[in-house]
């Protein structure tokens, strides 16, 4: 198949990437010395895209470069180059409100499809650090402000409705990256597809009932409804482990070329999502039976504030910082119905609440049965081992879609995630 591409587009190649880089002032000055000093590597080990670290006497940069098709799959399956676009404009969105929790942009060429933006070094990919199971104390903290700040500004409460609709339009055109997530999330693990996988053959009995399990199909398609048709936000997209870089002190959120107007809960369940992935994962990463259950009560303590402090901070963002055309001041201000104001915050709350437990549910899902999977998962090279972990993860999975409602707060998600790993598996 020969891939449609604008004009002006190509691949970039490592011994390109100094001279294209040369030719920006901001980043030659970071890099420091001559462009033949700089070291260029090519590092992207995602499903997308190319990824050029480049490293010069005084500091470095990250060139991310989109390719017109999917990496994962290659070029029999075309992807839109302007996903990079949605990308810089998300991650200028966000640097307005959470500045210090995504990369410095320095360049954005919508003609070659790439950004670049600053090397975030010493870190690394939080799902590399969860499976080697280290603990990081400013991450809750560090996620729920992140969450919080990006999802409130761009909702209704925290922007006129004209600047939303405007706003919303740019990202509407993301419909290629939507459609994976429809299809991959929500559709493929409940159908049989081609692009399905899972482990074999100790998952084919599961994999074949959750295509006839009646309510858990159901529950997927209602969320499906959300994610098609509730634009109440500006969502990263993609909030997985992967799409998060970390040191013990700092917490960046990269990779957000999936951005576009959709439910806020599809972020917070993302993420809840992949810390019981790694949860469920480190009975396959523990040298001896029990040597990671101190892990896993931070994963789940991790979990617990994740949820806590996004409430409270999105809470406090309401009361302080609001400006949107919805539950103007004028109607709830503070001398008149301050209970009132509470009572619709509660309830706001809590649907974005049940929201955020479904997508966690579709996105653990997806992971096991679906195409794309996840390292925590993968690593573990005994299959039956894997197969263990990965049922369980499926049947918690089940439930937050199934029963999300039903749940009264996070610590009793927590609480039946202890019971779903205490469990013997069938
Ligand atoms: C087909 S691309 C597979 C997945 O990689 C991205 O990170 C998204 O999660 C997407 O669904
Ligand atoms: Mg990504």
């Amino acid at each position: 198949m020969s891939l449609d591409v604008p004009p002006g587009y190509r691949a970039l190649k490592e011994t390109d990437v100094a001279t294209y880089l040369a030719g920006i002032p901001a980043v030659a000055a970071t890099l420091g010395g001559q462009p033949a000093e700089w070291k260029v590597r090519e590092v992207g080990d995602g499903n997308l895209n190319l990824v050029f670290v480049v490293e010069g006497p005084r500091g470095g940069v990250v060139l991310k470069q989109a390719l017109p098709y999917l990496r994962l799959v290659g070029e029999s399956w075309p992807l839109p180059l302007r996903r990079a676009f949605f990308e810089y404009h998300a991650l200028t969105a966000q640097a307005k409100v959470a500045p210090q929790h995504v990369p410095k942009l320095f360049h954005f060429d919508e003609a070659l499809a790439l950004t670049v933006m600053a090397y975030l070094n010493p870190h690394i990919i939080l799902r590399k650090g969860l499976i080697r199971g280290t603990v990081y104390p400013r991450l809750a903290d560090h996620m729920a402000t992140f969450m919080a700040e990006t999802l409130f500004a761009t909702s209704d409460l925290g922007q006129p409705a004209a600047e939303k609709k405007k706003h919303t339009a740019l990202f509407c055109d993301n419909i290629e990256l939507c459609r994976i997530t429809e299809d991959l999330v929500f559709t493929d693990p409940w159908r049989v597809a081609e692009a399905n996988r899972w482990t074999s053959p100790q998952l084919d009995l599961a994999a074949a009932a959750v295509r006839t399990d009646g309510p858990w199909k159901r529950a997927a398609q209602e969320l499906k409804l959300k994610f098609l048709g509730e634009a109440q936000a500006m969502i990263h997209g993609d909030l997985h482990s992967g799409s998060i870089m970390v040191t013990e002190s700092e917490t960046y959120a990269i990779d957000p070329e999936f951005a576009f107007y959709g439910p806020m809960g599809f972020d917070v369940g993302a993420l809840i999502a992949n810390f019981y992935l790694a949860y469920f994962s480190q009975s396959g990463h523990e040298t001896r039976p029990g040597g990671r259950d101190d892990y896993r009560d931070w994963i789940l303590k991790t979990i617990g504030s994740v949820w806590t402090l996004f409430d409270e901070r999105f809470r406090a963002l309401w009361n302080n910082a609001h400006a949107g055309d919805v539950f103007a001041p004028a109607l709830f201000g503070s001398n008149q119905e301050p209970l009132a104001l509470k009572a619709a915050q509660d309830a706001y709350m809590r649907r974005l609440f049940v929201d955020s437990l479904g997508f966690a549910g579709a996105k653990m899902t997806r992971r096991i049965l679906g195409l794309a999977h996840v390292e925590d998962l993968e690593s573990i090279v005994d299959p039956d081992l894997r197969a263990s972990c990965e049922k369980r993860a499926l049947k918690l999975a089940r439930t937050l879609m199934v029963e999300a409602a039903g749940f009264p707060g996070i610590a009793a998600v927590n609480d039946a995630a202890r019971a779903v790993q205490r469990e013997a598996v069938k």
